[in-house]
């Protein structure tokens, strides 16, 4: 049985993965209707596992007897100045939510929910993965100029199809 306060902390937590979700879908959006195929393909996959993330929350809490809400969210912005600045903003958002699932174990050690614990465990690995893939796109995006942007989305399509789990 979950504490309030971790049913609370895990509530929200399925706001967030599911902001997360529709943040990707509107990055993969933009990308397709800008021409960068394998960038949007890389979006919808993405958009893909934030979903899924969000439903091992939502399965989560209602096994352990609490009651998962299914969210309102907010718009996702539609508009992004280029593919640097996407990818940007998604390092930024990754890390806040790696601050979110920390915080999420911080309160399981506070009230002493040790399984609780173990399962965010794996949202811990997780994040440190998605941060080092994030990283690694940026790293390549500073080393090409704008005109291999082509190559680097025939490339990052690439990406995906090898580090799909
Ligand atoms: Fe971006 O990963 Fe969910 O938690």
């Amino acid at each position: 049985m979950l504490s309030q306060n971790v049913e609370n902390i895990l509530v929200a937590q399925i706001e967030k993965e599911a902001y997360s979700s529709s943040l990707y879908l509107s990055m993969a959006s933009w990308a397709e209707v800008n021409g960068f195929e394998g960038t949007a393909q890389w979006f919808y996959a993405q958009a893909e596992e934030e979903h899924q993330h969000m439903l091992k929350f939502l399965a989560f809490v209602n096994e352990r007897g609490g009651k998962a809400i299914i969210p309102a969210l907010n718009q996702p912005p539609v508009d992004y100045k280029d593919i640097r600045d996407i990818f940007t903003q998604v390092f930024e958002h990754e890390k806040y939510i790696s601050q979110s699932i920390n915080n999420i174990v911080g309160v399981c050690m506070e009230e002493k929910d040790f399984s609780t614990n173990n399962w965010i465990q794996w949202f811990v690995n997780e994040q440190i993965e998605e941060e080092k893939s994030v990283r690694g796109i940026i790293d390549k995006l500073n080393l090409i100029g704008a005109h291999s942007l082509y190559l680097f989305d025939k490339d990052i399509m690439s990406m995906r199809a090898t580090a799909a789990k």
